[in-house]
């Protein structure tokens, strides 16, 4: 009895004397990833929010953004819409400039709404439409400038919460006024937009890709071709991705975007996989289950795949084509040899949704 008492007694004196030194015991510790949970944005919602943001708050200077962050309710410190990747819907209203600045995270954007709007990357200015993916790769002044009468919207994608995770996030705001143009306009599009030749002799800005900004009016007509001659993933529909013209790799270092196409009626097998997704609908209207709860979508909405989850996707009209872009952490995954992925076999591959995501009551 007493022995036992004993025993107690230092084994919680063991403990304290851990603690008080930082040092914890394996076998207590509970050893698991962020809680990346499925979520769907309704663009409703999120437009209400920006179009406030708009009339309350000026672009805060210098450098930064008038941008509602998509956040993971599961993370809601890591101010990412999965562990690996932060996106938001940006507002910068006629006449306004967000000034430049740079960062070691990669930016890209997927534009929404408006013309007349430019992103300048390192001295080029990139005009961009409805549709289109514009690239600032890690460390590359960027400044946005919207000079018709008319606001301007759009998906921003960082690598952020991965980059803020390694303690790597440097960042630098312009402080000399605004960026001077010595490229011309759309010089990286012009060089390396037809991705099948390159320039010699080219420059590029910096170590990441060449190519600054892919055309809707390109990548469009390039997914129907391909639909028409029969293309097909058994998980993705007709997917493409937006590759480095430059090497042949993925759009960025970290990150890669897809545009998937989802035919008409089209209903996809479910898979999973460790790599997560940020969806925005480009088009169309349908829903994505995802480990068995249904998350309806239209057109604007966003919507996050986290790791390991079983999903598929359905195309809920039988006369349109649906197009989903998407980001992707496949990059950084594949850097460490952490990619893994699996298709569902039960049920001819198709999962029950047994719930439906309420965006209304969405906790
Ligand atoms: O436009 O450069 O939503 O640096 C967050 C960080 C946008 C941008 C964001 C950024 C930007």
């Amino acid at each position: 009895m007493a022995e036992d008492s004993d025993r107690a007694t230092r084994l919680e004196a063991m403990y304290t004397d851990m603690a008080a030194h930082s040092l914890e015991g394996l076998w207590r510790m509970e050893r698991k990833g962020p809680d990346v949970r499925p979520y769907l944005w309704q663009w409703d919602t999120v437009l209400r929010a920006v179009t406030a943001a708009g009339e309350f708050v000026d672009i805060p200077y210098p450098g930064e953004r008038r941008a509602v962050a998509l956040v993971n309710p599961g993370i809601p410190g890591a101010l990412g819409s999965t562990h690996a990747i932060y996106t938001a819907i940006q507002l910068v209203r006629p006449g306004e400039v967000a000034r430049a600045h740079r960062h070691m995270p990669n930016a890209l954007r997927f534009m929404i709404e408006g013309a007349g709007v430019s992103t300048t990357v390192e001295g080029e200015r990139v005009p961009m439409y409805a549709g289109d993916l514009v690239l600032t790769p890690n460390m590359l002044w960027h400044e946005h400038r919207n000079d018709s009468d008319a606001d301007a919207v759009w998906l921003d994608g960082l690598d952020s919460p991965l980059v803020f995770g390694l303690a790597a996030a440097v960042y630098e705001p312009f402080e000399d006024g605004f960026l001077t143009e010595t490229r011309p306009e759309d010089h990286s599009g012009r060089s390396y937009g037809l991705g099948t030749v390159r320039p010699i002799g080219y420059e590029a800005p910096a170590k990441g890709s060449p190519l600054l900004v892919y055309r809707w009016t390109a990548v469009e007509p390039a997914i129907q071709r391909m639909a028409e001659d029969g293309a097909d993933t058994e998980f993705d529909g007709v997917s493409i991705e937006y590759v480095n013209p430059g090497n042949g790799g993925h759009t960025l270092s970290t990150m890669s975007c897809w545009m998937t196409m989802l035919r008409p009626g089209e209903h996809t097998k479910a898979h999973r996989h460790t790599y997560s997704s940020v969806y925005h609908v480009h088009r169309g209207k349908g829903s994505t289950i995802i480990d068995g709860q249904r998350f309806e979508w239209a057109e604007r909405d966003s919507f996050v795949v986290p790791p390991w989850t079983w999903h598929e996707h359905v195309n809920a009209s039988d006369s349109d084509i649906a197009y989903l872009f998407s980001i992707n952490d496949i990059p950084t995954l594949e850097a460490f040899n952490l990619n893994r992925e699996e298709p569902l076999t039960e049920n001819g591959g198709h999962q029950q949704a047994t719930s439906v995501f309420d965006p209304e009551n969405p906790n």
